[in-house]
């Protein structure tokens, strides 16, 4: 098992695999950048070292400085978190060639998921309902690729093999501009990513982003921990996640869940990860598959009761998944606010002091946050503050607590977008009622 991690990321998520790292046991190392020494994870650490300046090329991003503070704690672990290098596949491979342990999925299978052609192709193989699509990269044969764009059916998805995450891509209307869309996301693609490769897909108008939660330790046990909807975004940056998804039938759920726990198994997954889908006409459509642990996974913590942390700390140890589908319940409904330091209508980040800070609380309301009264938020990082999560036995009293939590909540010295979630998003009609698609926010803030 794991006797001491280096946690090689910053806030929230920092602290949040320090607690799991306390329960179990493990020491923790906190590495941190200059501008974050009095980050509140820091403070926790055993141990603690300093990797840099503040760019985060020069810090969170620096492999040599991150590999060398392990070496210097004697660390055995390394647990990359979300962002930054979770899901950079050369890291993983230094961590391990420098004889620690990373934690996540080994670097060929970040390679694997990473090139979204290749995970579209073992995804289908392992019968994960995928979009119609060309099934694999645009070639030279001009011909092929008109013939495989009629028979996909017009609007089409023009998208980066190397991009993901709304990086990439483009809508084509029309067969007779379907050959220039394509080269001019090769070569937008080869410019951004250094990979012109590209693929097509049908264009869904109006789906939902749903995504199914797993884990699986890479030795024949894998289970799904139900779903999240994660359709309320701008600008493709999630703004509030909840689990379960709205609406869903649960025959579906299961079909679904179950083929994603299969796939697991198929390519010896080990970690936790997230099958990232479309959800239209209720259908499940694979678009990717994340290799790391999620911002949003408090929500799917607060309906099963797993500590999600603690399990991928515990398949990296090298045990086998305690966990099996039939322990698996859902229980209730969970909400989750992301509380960003930005201008609840411009969006521009708001850095500086926060001279006061109020969180709420009561039954099913948990907070995760690096914040504490007197911390400054410095400009160079993203600007997610913490993460405002609800529980309750039916969505509509998560709903309701999420409510009374965010009427609770004050926040002085910074611009937040408390105000954004309290009085537009927890009012409006479409998201109380559910079920809303990925262009819902956008429409209701008059952005499109
Ligand atoms: C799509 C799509 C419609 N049809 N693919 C954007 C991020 C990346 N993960 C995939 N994305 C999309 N892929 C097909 N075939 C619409 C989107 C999309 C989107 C997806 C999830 C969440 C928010 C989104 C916002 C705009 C577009």
């Amino acid at each position: 098992m794991l006797e001491k991690v280096l946690i090689a990321n910053r806030g929230e998520i920092a602290l949040r695999i320090l607690r799991s790292c306390r329960e179990l046991g493990i020491k923790t190392v906190a590495v941190y950048s200059k501008p974050d020494e009095h980050l509140k994870h820091v403070k926790l650490a055993d141990e603690a070292v300093c990797i840099g300046p503040a760019p985060s090329a020069d810090s969170y991003l620096n492999i040599p400085a991150i590999i060398s503070a392990a070496e210097i704690t004697g660390a055995d672990g390394i647990h990359p978190g979300y962002g930054f290098l979770a899901e950079n596949a050369d890291f993983a491979e230094r961590v391990t060639d420098s004889g620690f342990i990373f934690i996540g999925p080994d670097a060929d299978t970040i390679r694997l998921m990473g090139n979204k052609v290749s995970a579209i192709k073992a995804m289908k193989a392992s019968g994960v309902p995928v979009v119609p699509g060309s099934n694999g990269p645009i070639d030279e044969d001009d011909e092929r690729t008109l013939r495989l764009g009629r028979e996909i059916g017009f609007p089409i998805m023009v998208k980066a093999a190397s991009g993901g995450g709304g990086r990439g891509m483009r809508v084509v209307k029309s067969e007779d501009v379907l050959l220039e869309s394509i080269a001019i996301t090769q070569a937008e693609a080869k410019a951004a990513f250094g990979d012109p490769t590209v693929y097509m897909e049908k264009f869904l108008g109006t789906p939902r982003h749903v995504e199914i939660q797993v884990l699986s330790d890479g030795k024949g046990n894998a289970v799904y921990l139900g779903d999240r909807d994660c359709s309320l975004q701008r600008r493709h940056q999630k703004v509030v996640e909840e689990a379960p998804a709205p609406g869903i039938p649960d025959q579906l759920r299961k079909e679904v869940g179950e083929r994603c726990a299969e796939a697991c198994n198929k390519i010896n997954y080990s970690g936790a990860g997230t099958f990232e889908f479309l959800y239209e006409n209720e259908q499940f459509f694979f678009i990717e598959m994340n290799t790391r642990v999620q911002v949003e996974h408090p929500v799917t913590e607060m309906i099963t009761g797993v500590d999600i942390i603690k399990e991928q700390l515990l398949i990296a140890g090298g045990l086998p998944l305690r966990l099996k589908q039939e322990d698996i319940k859902i229980k209730g409904h969970s909400i989750e606010c992301r509380i960003n330091a930005e201008h609840p209508e411009t969006f521009i980040p708001s850095p500086g002091k926060i001279t006061y800070w109020h969180i709420p609380g009561g039954l099913g309301v948990r907070m995760d946050s690096h914040i504490y009264q007197g911390y400054t938020v410095p400009p160079y990082y993203d600007s997610l503050i913490g993460k405002l999560i609800t529980w309750g036995d039916d969505r509509e009293i998560a709903l309701q607590r999420m409510r009374n939590a965010l009427s609770e909540m004050v926040v002085e010295g910074i611009n937040t977008n408390i105000a954004l979630h309290r009085d537009v998003i927890m009012q409006d009609e479409g998201f109380s009622q559910g079920c809303v698609d990925i262009h819902h926010l956008e429409k209701v803030l008059g952005l499109d």
